[in-house]
């Protein structure tokens, strides 16, 4: 009875931390979005021109102003994301509209000898845009391993 018990408050104690841990998360990703205005949901809002290729209720796709190569755009999820480790379970579903779109608006672009899709994720992921966003880049002959 008594190793329940023990157990039982263990448990708990665990709980308790990871209530913590996504407290501290959530609180890092408002700061961020404080610290960097996030231009990417101007463009969503309209209040910034961008070269749409794409757009429903769920999901953006436009070209990136910096292109890497001939065909560079990014596939965006209109909820405010601000990066891959900040999706929960309960965005699987635009998670998998993010690819999916990717996969369309590549073809679309004639991309069919190949192209990359990328996240960056965090600083040493060179993220320099907090809110989630998939590159497609294509159009030439990619290098592994990337930089
Ligand atoms: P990342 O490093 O993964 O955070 O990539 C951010 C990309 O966003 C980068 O390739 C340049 C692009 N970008 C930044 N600002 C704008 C903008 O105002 N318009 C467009 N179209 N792309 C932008």
């Amino acid at each position: 009875m008594q190793t329940l018990y023990i157990l039982f408050e263990v448990t708990h104690f665990i709980d308790k931390l990871d209530e913590k841990r996504d407290a501290d998360l959530a609180a890092e990703a408002r700061k961020r979005r404080k610290e960097k205005p996030n231009i990417f949901m101007k463009i969503i809002n309209k209040e910034i021109e961008a070269d749409i290729l794409y757009e429903d209720d769920q999901v953006l796709a436009f070209r990136d102003v910096n292109p890497v190569a001939p065909i560079h755009f990014l596939v965006i999820p209109k909820k405010e994301i601000p990066q891959i480790s900040d999706a929960t379970d309960a965005d699987v579903e635009v998670l998998g509209k993010l690819l999916n779109t990717a996969r369309k608006m590549a073809d679309k672009e004639g991309l069919e000898k190949g192209y990359r899709i990328v996240i960056n994720e965090g600083k040493h992921g060179c993220q320099s845009i907090y809110h989630l966003h998939v590159h497609v880049i294509g159009g030439r002959q990619m290098r592994w391993p990337p930089g």
